[in-house]
């Protein structure tokens, strides 16, 4: 295929509560959509996962905008290139902006999977019908399957165990977004009373070593986030005993070819994974579905329904949970999703066109 022109749009989207983690708040997010069009007029969108500060990674809405504006669209505008995966290739030059490029090659395989006129968690390899879904605090109710508790210091042994008190039996999470140290020790010995599935990303954002030291040291498994940025690191991480799950997120990774080396290196060493939410919007929501079909997503999700976070969302129609706590995988082809035109262009506060 040949893209022949790639739309960047910056979206402003209003969250329905702030969502808090050990990094800071977000109320509103800046996200960027990737719109590329091929010489026969066939579309796909996909999204950049970079948050509004620098903080879970060292990408932002701006770096996201300035790196995908001045190098990754002109990469692959015009470029003959023989699936969508090759387009992760074709920005190789460009040294980390993962998110960045992920919103491109996110775009070109849905693109590519309209053109066949199949969904693509088909297209990706998927074979899950239905996804489990998990969230972060409250929300039992709707049937979610495991709740995620973000901790810090001083918000930590406490509210775990008051929550682990008042709900006995549900599956219970924490993400620490590497908040604390191996000196921590103690804290995460005390955490193993609580029969947590897993302690997310306790220690440094880049770290393995110490990862693996602590793992030894306590009973909960530790499933790694923002450490594993590639294919390799997955490897890496797991032959070293860093962690027992990896959490696997589009963005943070560099598209669906990337995660499916990830999902599937995992696979072979009997780690399962799960997919990690970014505050998504409806595109982003859709594609990490169509991901977390692959075999190796045996562990509920960060992705939930639209509802939790916006009022309305850009797709319709917008992600339902059932009240199993799973998403339907969709039935049409590519994402799955419209995009409602109308709010995305209400929505839109700056759009740039690369051909
Ligand atoms: O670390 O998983 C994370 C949201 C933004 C940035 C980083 C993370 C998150 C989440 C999302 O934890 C969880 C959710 O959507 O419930
Ligand atoms: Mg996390």
């Amino acid at each position: 295929m040949i893209i022949s022109s790639i739309e960047l749009r910056e979206i402003r989207l209003p969250l329905i509560h702030f969502f808090e983690t050990s990094f800071g708040r977000t109320t509103e997010r800046r996200i960027i959509l990737a719109h590329v069009i091929d010489r026969d007029g066939a579309e796909g969108w996909g999204e950049c996962t970079a948050g509004e500060g620098p903080f879970y990674s060292e990408e932002w809405t701006e770096t996201a905008w300035a790196t995908l504006e001045n190098f990754l669209a002109p990469m692959v505008v015009g470029q003959e290139i023989e699936n969508a995966g090759a387009a992760y290739d074709l920005m190789k030059r460009v040294r980390g902006h993962r998110m960045a490029k992920a919103a491109i090659e996110t775009a070109c395989w849905d693109l590519e999977a309209k053109r066949a006129g199949i969904p693509l968690w088909q297209y990706l390899g998927g074979v899950q019908t239905e996804i489990p879904c998990g969230v972060s605090d409250r929300e039992l109710a709707a049937g979610y399957q495991r709740i995620k508790i973000k901790i810090k210091p001083g918000w930590d042994l406490d509210i775990v165990k008051r929550v682990r008190g008042r709900f006995g039996g549900i599956r219970l999470m924490c993400d620490a977004n590497s908040a604390y140290t191996l000196s921590d020790v103690a804290l995460f010995k005390a955490l193993d009373e609580f029969n947590l599935m897993m302690i997310e990303q306790p220690l440094a954002y880049t770290d393995m070593f110490d990862h693996a030291e602590l793992q030894k040291q306590i009973k909960t498994p530790i499933c790694l986030d923002e450490s594993v940025r590639t294919p390799e690191d997955a490897k890496h991480a797991i032959e070293l005993g860093a962690c027992r799950i990896i959490n696997v997120k589009l963005g943070r990774v560099g598209g669906h070819a990337q995660a499916k080396r990830v999902e599937s290196s995992a696979r072979e060493r009997n780690i399962p994974v799960w997919c990690g939410g970014m505050l998504e919007s409806g595109v982003g929501r859709a594609h990490n579905i169509a991901m977390a079909t692959l075999a190796g997503f045996t562990l509920p999700g960060d992705v939930s329904a639209s509802a939790r976070y916006w009022n309305e969302d850009i797709i319709e129609p917008a992600v339902l949970v059932t009240s199993q706590g799973t998403i339907v995988r969709p039935d049409k082809p590519g994402i799955g999703f419209e995009i409602n035109r109308a709010r995305t262009d209400r929505l839109t506060v700056r759009s740039e066109q690369i051909k």
